[in-house]
């Protein structure tokens, strides 16, 4: 269980209040606590939600101990402001005009007006595959939002045999009556389909020149895919911002490649953000150890399952990156696990001297961890004990460092500086 490997948890009556709630759960949700431990259940069966799927099951320990509006939290330099909750929330996005999306990963889409506090479910989002860690994915703004809505949107999709990631292109449109997305069109899918129900990773960005997609595809648990460029899985795939694969990708001139491959060698990459030098960088969540930061470079071949920092599930090793071995090795990596759900690179005002720095939200490390950026350097820096799993991390119009636990009734944090 998780309390084993934390090194200086806040003995905070919340953290408390999380363990006991998770000791009282055991009996029906194993799966989901042992997972807040290490994500010992990722690398095993699908029916085992693992690292990413168990939202619902610390639904208990969402909402019960809160602190209050901007209260500092023990062992953080932050303030912490409960603004919200939401269902088994997965991504949000702040729309310029200072609205906020965010999904759940049952099938809902919530447009948040961040002046009144109101809420209202946006009608027209696809049907989802709602299982293990499928469901509704990403949200994402386009660079034309301001003019037509355009909206960009992943999730897990039916296929003819099993399922797959899918990313869709449609129209906000907000005119007084109830927000719905018109014109969804699905403008990328994941190849092959896969039966089971993990490691989707399906995050989206869009480059600071506004010219290009980056879709981050799992290997589906399926793991050797991700060495075989035949196929997507295991891949960052790069499309225009109509969902074509563009033409000078890397491997274009490869018999046999599947379009759209940026880079490959990834396992679950379920955080993908572009520094505002243009720099793509992705987290990746690991086997037992082993999560990763990445730069992206074009072509490059991450490693997995050929090499990881970690090990399989059970003690399986597997070769550490090391140099010479033909793959891309990581900027930073983790042992034991922080499993990195999320990444946001920090543009804001309101924490100064943090400009420019990466924050990942640990699933199982319960944990924010900041990452100095500089250039193509990357520096581990701190890890927070947030006291629950974080699902997403996003940097609000105001400065404020938003987060998304991943609970069935997961809050909708502003963290500020304390004091
Ligand atoms: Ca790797
Ligand atoms: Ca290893």
């Amino acid at each position: 269980m998780s309390a084993a490997r934390r090194t200086h948890r806040p003995s905070s009556r919340r953290a408390r209040l999380a363990t006991l709630a998770c000791a009282a759960l055991v009996a029906v949700t194993l799966t989901a606590c042992s997972d807040g431990g290490g994500g010992t259940s990722d690398g095993g069966s699908a029916t085992s939600t693992a690292d990413d799927g168990s939202a619902t099951t610390s639904a208990s320990s969402g909402q019960g101990a809160s602190s209050g509006a901007g209260e500092p939290l023990e062992g953080t330099p932050f303030a912490v402001e409960e603004v919200d909750s939401f269902d088994e929330p997965w991504a949000m996005a702040f729309l310029p005009g200072g609205d906020l999306l965010v999904t759940e990963r049952s099938g809902t889409m919530h447009l948040r007006d961040q002046a009144s506090g109101e809420r209202a479910e946006v009608a027209g989002v696809p049907e989802v595959v709602h299982s293990g860690q499928g469901g509704l994915g990403d949200v994402l703004p386009g660079p034309t939002f301001a003019d037509d809505g355009t909206v960009y949107l992943s999730w897990a999709e039916e296929a003819e045999q099993g399922n797959r990631a899918a990313v869709g292109q449609a129209r906000l449109v907000t005119d007084g009556d109830e927000p719905r997305l018109e014109g969804l069109e699905v403008i990328w899918r994941q190849q092959p389909s896969v039966d089971g129900d993990a490691h989707y990773s399906h995050r989206l960005a869009i480059d600071p020149e506004a010219e290009h997609l980056y879709v981050s595809s799992g290997d589906r648990q399926e793991q050797d895919p991700a060495q075989d460029t035949s196929n997507t899985l295991g891949t960052i795939v790069r499309l225009d911002l109509d969902g074509v694969p563009v033409a000078d990708n890397p491997l274009a001139d490869e018999d046999g490649a599947a379009p759209g491959i940026y880079s490959y060698g990834h396992r679950n990459p379920l955080g993908l953000e572009l520094a505002p030098d243009g720099r793509l960088w992705s987290s990746e969540m690991g086997p037992e150890g082993g999560d990763e930061l990445n730069l992206v470079e074009a072509g490059g071949n991450y490693g997995w399952p050929e090499a990881s920092n970690g090990s399989d599930y059970g003690g399986g090793d597997i070769p550490d990156h090391a140099e010479g071995d033909g793959f891309v090795a990581p900027a930073v990596s983790w042992d034991p696990s922080i499993s990195p759900g999320s990444l946001m690179i920090y543009d804001g005002e309101l924490f100064a001297d943090w400009e420019g720095d990466a924050f990942l939200g640990g699933l199982s490390g319960e944990s924010l961890t900041r990452v100095a950026l500089d250039g193509a350097q990357a520096t581990e820096e701190e890890t927070w004990e947030m006291g629950e799993r974080i699902r997403a991390v996003e940097a609000g119009p105001d400065g404020a460092i938003w987060v998304l636990e991943d609970a069935g009734s997961g809050r909708l944090l502003r963290l500020t500086p304390a004091g």
